[in-house]
């Protein structure tokens, strides 16, 4: 009986020890800056934001280079092998191109590093002069890195684009930075042979895939079209001498989907991104060139572009994948085959939280499905594993954690390839419930990290061993970060109990500002009398007495109702959204009026049930959507949500617009993180909200 209690005793009180240290633990500390007043925040281990993880090191060129010299015969990239590609009809008509892709084949360091030089030469030979720049315009994938690098290797600049982009944005992007060379893909080169005519600065186009199908003669003439294969063996066969670029040069410029109006490029230097990758570096525990990262975001986004860059540094390998592709029953992955995760069985991985929500919904559908007992001992399972993780010193035994992974969750880890140990989420925030969920059944912790493409990602990230939710972690070593008051909207820093305010940061990740927009760049970028750059971020955040951040809610979206209450639109949708009926959201303020409105994506599963359930006929989704009752039962419920998120009255939609069609990226109503574009949409649905109020 003894040796029974104190063998439960003793890793007992080993893991109370942990938690409270863990609770208790200082991760961001006070720090003295210039500037305006405010209360500014440092990362607990560095006292001055870091730099450079590497002695001599101080290009991104020079990273790689320095890692392909060390791991050389390592396999850094691979690409899934492609053994069919199918077209699939359904009844209806439909048809989806499904692929049938094979196992991973690798590139070691010392290939991709001779891929690169010859890229860069080959560039050369094509009469690309040193100071022009090049974009890259495509899907994640084993050329786009290797193109990156190459310019990098010749000094040259290079121009990333969202593939999803529209036509306008994408136009003026190439434009405005006088883009001579194109490195895109074969759908994106439909797009641009689409809007040739307006693009007067471009004259050379290299295509990342073997075949061309797109109506290349149209451009023939005014552009040279050359396959990326063909730009290797030109290189090769003449090669040229490298033309390293300096820390201050600027590595790449950046154009985001904004939310509103013309995207900006946001000009990178190399040293803004090495002090991003030294200092995110530093979070991931025990990050090991053993390591295997699933790489499926756009490279076009900072947070992939520095993920990978991490992953190199590190000699790890970097297998290419794609959202589509993602895992076995990922949409166009053919019945039955792999998708990539399984495939790959990666131990890292960068998700945005609109994918982890889909995981989880997909998860939670599985379990309700097959029901019974295999539901309940999920229940019970994610109940034990969520005390344990809150806390409660029962469940924190490790050999429960053991069963509990071997009996329920197993399964589910095998869906991301079973070997995931760290995720990185990025790009928005992520919800609690979302965070919990992937925590306790993946087994594997999430970081989450807060950064805007003007601080180059850097900002604040949570450690590994942070298990509270909702929270963005403390300052990252190459950041610090201070809160001014905004008074107009109600925040200040002697808020109590925790100080709050306008997110603003600093340090050497601070980019160098917009691309010819000096008149943005100097509304949103400030110097002090340090010589501290600062980026003035308009999210409202408060800081936990840990030193750890907490985003609350955005300048632009708290406005005023007709008698002066404050209405955060963000704040309100995430309290609504809880709603089942509910897939998106959008509240709307006029100030002319005392009531807000909303607009409602009504979730089809939920609403069809719930009409079949009533008995409502129907022929088709969009008639369920414009019924008095749906209308009465949907608003019914998001009253109850907003009750039970203690939200004011006036912050309830008094009226709401129910809709039948998904807002996607595609339509442009929503950025490619699924963030709402609430110009865009405001614009689409003006008719409908006028009437909200006129009715
Ligand atoms: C790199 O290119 C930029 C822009 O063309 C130029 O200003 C800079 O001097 C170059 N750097 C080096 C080291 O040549
Ligand atoms: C691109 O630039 C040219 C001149 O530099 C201008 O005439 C043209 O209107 C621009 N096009 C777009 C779409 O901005
Ligand atoms: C290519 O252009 C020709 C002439 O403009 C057109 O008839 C043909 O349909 C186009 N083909 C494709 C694949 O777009
Ligand atoms: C976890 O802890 C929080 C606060 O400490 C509490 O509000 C929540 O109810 C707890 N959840 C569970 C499942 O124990
Ligand atoms: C590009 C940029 O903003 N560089 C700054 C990085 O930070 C150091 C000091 O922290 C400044 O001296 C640089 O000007």
């Amino acid at each position: 009986m003894v040796p029974y209690i104190t063998g439960i005793l003793v890793p007992l009180l080993f893991t109370l020890v942990i938690h409270n240290t863990n609770r208790r633990k200082k991760r961001g500390l006070p720090v003295d800056v210039g500037g305006e007043p405010g209360y500014a925040i440092r990362n607990h281990r560095f006292s001055s934001p870091k730099t450079s993880a590497w002695e001599g090191v101080s290009t991104l060129a020079e990273l790689f280079d320095e890692s392909c010299k060390q791991h050389h015969d390592k396999p850094l990239l691979g690409t899934r092998k492609l053994i069919a590609r199918e077209i699939e009809v359904t009844e209806d008509g439909r048809s989806f191109e499904k692929l049938h892709l094979g196992e991973y084949e690798w590139l070691t360091y010392g290939r991709t590093f001779e891929a690169v030089c010859n890229f860069a030469s080959g560039l050369m030979q094509l009469g690309h002069s040193r100071n022009e720049r090049a974009a890259i315009f495509a899907d994640t994938r084993e050329e786009w890195f290797i193109a990156l690098q190459g310019c990098f290797r010749r000094n040259i600049t290079v121009v990333t684009i969202y593939a999803s982009l529209g036509e306008e944005a994408l136009c003026h992007s190439l434009n405005e930075t006088e883009v001579t060379t194109v490195i895109c893909g074969q759908k994106e080169m439909k797009k641009l042979v689409d809007i040739s005519r307006q693009l007067d600065t471009v004259k050379r186009v290299i295509y990342m895939d073997d075949e061309l199908s797109s109506n290349v003669s149209l451009v023939d003439g005014r552009w040279a079209v050359t396959s990326f294969a063909s730009v290797e063996v030109l290189g090769r066969e003449n090669p040229v001498d490298p033309d390293l670029p300096l820390p201050a040069d600027t590595a790449v410029i950046m154009y985001t989907s904004g939310s509103t109006g013309m995207p900006k490029g946001v000009m990178m230097t190399h040293r803004n991104i090495l002090a991003t990758v030294s200092a995110v570096m530093t979070i991931v525990p025990r990050l090991d060139k053993r390591d295997v990262y699933l790489a499926y975001l756009p490279l076009a986004h900072i947070l992939e572009l520095m993920a990978e860059n991490i992953m190199v540094a590190i000699g790890c390998s970097i297998g290419y994948g794609s959202p589509l592709t993602l895992t076995d029953t990922s949409n166009k992955i053919k019945g039955g085959t792999k998708g990539d995760a399984s495939v790959l069985q990666p131990t890292l991985l960068t998700a945005v939280p609109a994918i982890l929500d889909r995981v989880r919904d997909g998860v939670r559908k599985k379990v309700d499905a097959k029901g019974g007992l295999s539901k309940k001992l999920f229940e019970f399972a994610y109940a034990r594993r969520l005390a344990a993780i809150n806390g409660s010193w029962f469940g924190a035994w490790g050999l429960e954690k053991l069963l509990w992974n071997f009996l329920v969750f197993r399964k589910i880890q095998a869906i991301l390839g079973g070997r995931i140990r760290y995720m990185l989420s990025g790009g928005a925030p992520l919800s609690g419930d979302t965070q919990r969920f992937i925590n306790i059944c993946f087994g594997a912790p999430i970081g989450q990290g807060y950064g805007l493409t003007e601080t180059c990602a850097g900002g604040s990230f949570t450690e590994f061993d942070d298990t509270s939710v909702g929270r963005v972690g403390a300052p990252l070593p190459c950041s610090f970060i201070k809160l001014i008051d905004w008074p107009e909207g109600g925040y200040q820093i002697s808020d109590k109990p925790m100080p709050r305010g306008e997110i603003v940061i600093g340090g050497p990740n601070v980019t160098v500002g917009y691309f010819k927009n000096e008149a943005k760049t100097n509304e949103v970028y400030k110097v002090d009398e340090r010589g501290m750059r600062w980026f003035y971020t308009g999210d409202i955040g408060q800081f936990h007495g840990d030193g750890c951040l907490e985003i609350i809610d955005r300048k632009k979206d708290i406005v005023k109702l007709q008698h002066g209450e404050y209405v955060s639109l963000g704040k309100v949708e995430s309290a609504l959204i809880v709603s089942p009926y509910v897939d998106s959201i959008m509240l709307h303020v006029d100030p002319f009026h005392s009531y807000c409105v909303a607009l409602v994506v009504a979730s089809q599963p939920a609403v069809q049930d719930w009409a079949v359930k009533q008995g409502i006929r129907f022929n088709d989704f969009s008639e369920v959507c414009s019924k008095p009752e749906t209308l009465k039962e949907v608003h019914g419920s998001l009253v109850q949500a907003a009750k039970k998120a203690r939200l004011e009255k006036f912050e309830i939609p008094a009226k709401i617009k129910l809709l039948s069609e998904p807002w996607t990226p595609e339509s442009g109503l929503v950025t490619a993180a699924l963030k709402l574009k609430r110009d865009a949409i405001r614009k689409a649905f003006a008719e409908e909200l006028s009437k909200l109020y006129t009715s």
